[in-house]
């Protein structure tokens, strides 16, 4: 007999009392009481006993064993109460709240420049992002030379496909599609191979168009005057700087009284007073021709504006990349 009995039970409670897991104390059962376990070969060996000694070391086995198989089953039991209580649901916890999501700043200003032209009877159309060179170019009357067809500021698909440059391509699938009058709204992604801190790659527009016999250039100034007193304050001064576009003529662009210094000059206006805000004039002949309609008849005007640039004015943002960041700390705030 190497172990006496109580040694064999002072050990086997030692072992049990480090067990983690339902695996350690099967193989412990096995170690103690399988049928090679010392507690069994200690009963077995008994018989080898002087026999005085024998009743006694019976006994005292026997007390070790239903010792050593309560000891287990409490193991057993009290490693099913611990994972109980990592397991159990708590319904009297209060629900994890769900965050309410919201529309991205630049969706919202979207809409709201929509708006304003769909209450004075424009329709809102979108076109295709991925365009040929001759709906984001030809069409409007871009010249083969013009700087932006190269391939520095547009991205180019293949020889004849691009991604379109602004959302005017719209328009002439449009027009070629219905006789005049027309009055829509074409909102969307457009793409330019720019990036730095006031351009990023990707970007919003919403250009219009409005075409009919007898319009000109002081509806435009109406609608845009409407538009801009919508947008900002009905109090908003506006001006019409000349300019020029390949595909208007003659061509405007709209600037507003500082919404920052009103006028005073700050740095968003650098030191101007006026903000420019759209880009627009009388659509020229040459678009019409090239959809179909006739010039002696019909004059019409069109605009387009950056979202970006509408949406950092209006909300006070001094930085385009914000709009791009998707911060929740940002977005949470529209
Ligand atoms: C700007 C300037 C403009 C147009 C866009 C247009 C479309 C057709 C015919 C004539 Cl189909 N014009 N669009 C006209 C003037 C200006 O955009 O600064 N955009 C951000």
């Amino acid at each position: 007999m190497e172990l006496s009995i109580d040694k064999i039970l002072e050990q086997a409670e030692e072992e049990l009392e480090r067990i983690e897991d339902p695996d350690g104390i099967r193989k412990l059962q096995v170690k103690y009481l399988g049928r090679k376990g010392l507690v069994t070969q200690f009963l077995r060996g008994i018989s080898n006993l002087p026999a005085d000694k024998r009743p006694a070391a019976g006994k005292r086995a026997n007390e070790v064993k239903k010792q050593l198989e309560a000891g287990f089953a409490a193991a057993r039991k009290r490693l099913e109460d611990s994972q109980e209580a990592t397991e159990r649901l708590d319904v009297s916890l209060p629900g994890r709240g769900v965050l309410p999501g919201s529309l991205h700043p630049i969706t919202q200003v979207t809409r709201e420049i929509c708006d304003i032209f769909t209450r004075m009877g424009f329709d809102v159309v979108e076109g295709p992002e991925i365009e040929t060179d001759y709906y984001n170019f030809e069409a409007l009357n871009i010249p083969k030379d013009h700087p932006a067809r190269d391939m520095q500021d547009t991205f180019y698909i293949s020889e004849n496909i691009v991604l379109r440059t602004h959302t005017s391509p719209t328009q002439p699938r449009v027009m070629e599609k219905q006789p005049p009058p027309v009055r829509m709204v074409a909102p969307g992604k457009v793409y330019r191979c720019d990036s730095d801190l006031t351009h990023t790659p990707m970007f919003h527009q919403v250009e219009g168009l409005l075409v009919d016999e007898g319009i000109s250039f002081g509806d435009l100034k109406g609608v845009l005057t409407a538009f801009v007193h919508q947008m900002f304050d009905p109090q908003t001064s506006l001006r019409f700087r000349p300019s020029f576009f390949p595909f208007t003529e003659p061509s405007a662009e709209v600037d507003i009284r500082c919404v920052i210094c009103r006028g005073k000059g700050c740095r968003v206006c650098s030191q101007t007073g006026w903000l420019e805000i759209l880009g627009s004039g009388m659509v020229h002949p040459a678009v019409f021709e090239n959809v179909g309609y006739d010039t002696s008849k019909y004059t019409g005007f069109a605009f387009g504006m950056g979202v970006e640039r509408i949406a950092m004015l209006k909300y006070r943002i001094d930085d385009i990349r914000k709009y791009f960041d998707n911060d929740y700390r940002f977005l949470r705030q529209f």
